[in-house]
């Protein structure tokens, strides 16, 4: 028998095992054909996701946006980015959905079924922007391992749901309490029960901010599966994955949270600046908490033309984790000099900001168009790659984009 029809006859037993039943004719399949009832899922279809999105792994699923994709001053669920650290859970029944706060720093654990919790607390909507530490780390030099985000690991959507603030204080907290750790229910990618795929958290001081939500609607419907249904942690501004979903327990701590990935280089950029490369210590990195000032231009799209003596009307969006923008500029001529753009104010806090401006090309020829966002302590974000760190998290460099003149 020759090696190619061996791996036939082989792979022919595997999927008509996997498909529970014989396939008749199945001899006739083509070399390399792999029956429909196998083919791979179209995860566009199966999370609803715009089909110009970039899927950057399916083991985990990872999804990111084009930057003109984001365009919209609220991200519509279609153009939101995936990522998950393991598997998504399979079958929520929410009518046995409970959430459990407990932990050494809570008076009394206590179980809140979703009407309870919705029933009980007063609802709240906000529009927060969640970026994931890792969006931009493709940029970094040596590479560094984990999903290549580009630009797309960002939203900013509206969130309803109940203020976590108002459900510890219910709970009730201990004087000794200093952070919050939450449980989930994915599934670790290894199949093991016993792992967590992730379990990270924030001190107190977030965990009560006004904005924090134990959020159960995304953009007033509910929460689509991908992206933490039946409730999810919202903590605007903080690396996204602060914001736990598919949460069913939350432990109020009396020490920083030690779950999974909170610990060791996860979510951790070197306390000091190191050398590209270098080896850092694990007690020498520190946790990410409030994300860097960054900016977006979502119009036009890179490569776009226009005609000489034409203006070029751009627009984006900026942020700045915990703090607000208070200036937007664009340069064309590669950062040498800037112009201000209009820049709007946040509908609330740790909501992005819209900016646009108008933009007078002087002679035919490539340019590229760079925007910069200022944060209200004066911080401004680096023209080129920041800082090196060895897990690729929080680089804020200028996004660019290019337009020709014709
Ligand atoms: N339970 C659970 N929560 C999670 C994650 C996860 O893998 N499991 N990923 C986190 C990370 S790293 C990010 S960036 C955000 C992504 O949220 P999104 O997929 O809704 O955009 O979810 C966070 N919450
Ligand atoms: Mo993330």
């Amino acid at each position: 028998m020759s090696r190619r029809k061996f791996i036939k006859k082989a792979s022919l037993g595997a999927f008509a095992s996997i498909i529970g039943s014989e396939i008749i004719f199945g001899s006739n399949m083509p070399i390399g054909y792999k029956p429909l009832a196998l083919q791979e899922i179209d995860p566009f279809e199966m999370f609803d996701k715009n089909p110009e999105m970039t899927v950057l792994n399916s083991k985990p699923w990872n999804i990111e946006a084009k930057a003109h994709l984001l365009d919209h001053r609220v991200t519509p669920n279609k153009n939101m980015f995936i990522r998950n650290n393991g598997r998504i859970p399979e079958k929520i029944n929410i009518n046995n959905w409970t959430l459990t706060i407990d932990g050494e720093s809570v008076k009394k654990s206590k179980t809140y079924t979703l009407p309870q919790l919705k029933s009980k607390f007063k609802h709240y909507t906000y529009q927060l922007t969640l970026e994931c530490g890792g969006n931009g780390r493709s940029e970094y030099n040596p590479p560094a391992k984990g999903n290549q985000w580009t630009i797309g690991a960002v939203s900013c959507a509206n969130w309803t749901g109940v203020r976590l603030k108002d459900v510890l204080d219910d709970a009730g907290i201990k004087e000794d309490a200093v952070y919050i750790g939450y449980h989930a229910m994915d599934s670790h990618l290894s199949g093991d029960p016993k792992k967590e795929p992730i379990s990270r958290g924030a001190p107190m001081y977030k965990a009560l901010q006004e904005e924090t939500l134990l959020a159960f609607a995304m953009n007033g419907e509910d929460i689509p599966l991908a992206h933490g249904f039946p409730v999810r942690l919202v903590a605007g501004g903080w690396p996204a994955s602060v914001s736990g979903k598919w949460i069913n327990r939350i432990s109020i701590r009396n020490k920083e949270h030690d779950g999974t990935k909170m610990t060791g280089t996860a979510y951790r950029v070197p306390c000091k600046p190191v050398a590209p490369g270098e080896k850092v210590k694990d007690e020498d990195m520190c946790i990410i908490e409030s994300m860097p000032v960054k900016s977006l231009l979502t119009y036009p799209k890179t490569g776009a033309m226009i005609s000489e003596g034409k203006k070029l009307n751009i627009r984006g969006h900026a942020w700045a984790g915990e703090l607000k923008v208070s200036k937007m500029e664009y340069s064309i001529d590669f950062g040498s000099t800037w112009k201000v753009c209009e820049l709007e104010q946040p509908v609330n806090r740790l909501a992005w900001q819209h900016f646009n401006a108008s933009i007078f090309f002087p002679k035919k020829g490539y340019y590229e168009v760079w925007a910069k966002a200022t944060d209200s302590r004066g911080v401004a974000q680096p023209m080129l790659v920041p800082g090196w760190n060895p897990k690729g998290y929080l680089n804020n460099a200028c996004h660019r984009i290019a337009i020709k003149v014709i």
